[in-house]
């Protein structure tokens, strides 16, 4: 299996990957009432480290919280340690981590308050999400026949687990349909996001994107925010409509599985040169720089798993 390591964080303690399972009366099996984080571990000069961990952790606690969480067993700082040793037990490197709070035990009157959060984590070695191809070449999408949640109707800023049946049904058509991914359209008809990915657009030298207001407020696309202002391009929030998608030089997704990658066609038109876009090219070079620890902002969003200086004395983790 893929995604086997050795040990899974479950409910406060590391246990041996095959113990890490959960009954069938599980409720968030049954509703979805789970909500969850994808978070990154790289290789660095300084061993391994987790990228923006803090602000991967704060998430998590707030989508607990979004969905009526009332209490949790962990804190956000105690989440951020327990996936940390998560990656050192497991003697990864490079890895995808899966923090999980789930609805485990009651609540089957649909009220959160009669039941009980769990907590786990697992990592795994997870590489090329959107395909071999995709950073070099770019990858073909097209627009879901599915809209994205209206935020009054799932909440968008959360990442529960329910919300991605909508994803799920939209990537599934566009891999049908012979695309590798799927661009979902907000309740008014502009641009919202993927179905795992934030989305910018390029069009004579100015970045856009689209507002907040219905999307996951994406940890890879503020990183990318924050790059490509230092670099010293315009980026603005405004609504993006499907034709400008098909007008722009580039178009560029992001997220920590995806990181970030280039659309090189959409809905049949080739988007600029129909490959990946030398705007997107200089994120996507300074964003690697970043996670592996040779970019000023490395610093400030990097969280070694082992201290760097324990690191130095003994060369490993
Ligand atoms: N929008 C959605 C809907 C989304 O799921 C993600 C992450 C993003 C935007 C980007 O967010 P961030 O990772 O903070 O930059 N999608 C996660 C789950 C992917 C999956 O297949 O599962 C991820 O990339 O980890």
């Amino acid at each position: 299996m893929a995604m086997k390591s050795q040990f899974v964080w479950m409910n406060g303690a590391l246990v041996p990957f095959e113990q890490a399972t959960v009954h069938f009366l599980t409720p968030a099996l049954h509703y979805g009432l789970g909500v969850f984080e994808g978070i990154r571990s790289y290789a660095t000069d300084h061993g391994p480290a987790v990228f923006r961990l803090k602000e991967h952790a704060k998430r998590l606690v707030e989508s607990a919280h979004i969905v009526g969480f009332r209490s949790l067993p962990y804190s956000a700082e105690h989440l951020a340690d327990a996936v940390k040793e998560v990656v050192r037990a497991n003697e990864f490197t490079e890895c995808y981590i899966r923090p999980l709070i789930f609805l485990a035990d009651g609540g089957w009157n649909l009220n959160v308050d009669g039941g009980k959060p769990a907590v786990g984590i697992a990592a795994w070695e997870w590489t090329n999400y959107l395909g071999k191809e995709a950073l070099e070449h770019g990858v073909r999408a097209n627009i879901a026949s599915f809209t994205r949640h209206h935020p009054n109707v799932m909440m968008t800023k959360a990442k529960i687990s329910g919300n991605y049946v909508n994803s799920f049904l939209a990537k599934t058509e566009s891999v049908r349909l012979g695309f590798e991914e799927a661009i979902l359209l907000d309740p008014e008809g502009y641009v919202a996001e993927c179905t795992g990915e934030n989305l910018f657009i390029v069009k004579n030298g100015v970045i856009y994107t689209p507002d907040l207001a219905p999307i996951l407020e994406g940890i890879t696309r503020s990183s990318l925010v924050a790059i490509a202002r230092d670099c010293g391009f315009e980026v603005q929030e405004r609504p993006i409509s499907r034709d400008q998608l098909y007008t722009a030089d580039e178009v560029f997704v992001c997220g920590t599985a995806a990181e970030c990658i280039g659309l090189r066609e959409i809905d049949f038109r080739t988007i600029g040169n129909g490959s990946t876009g030398t705007i997107t090219r200089k994120l996507q070079k300074e964003f690697h720089a970043a996670i592996h620890g040779r970019h000023k902002f490395s610093n400030e969003w990097l969280d070694y798993v082992v201290e760097p200086s324990a690191y130095r004395r003994t060369g490993s983790a």
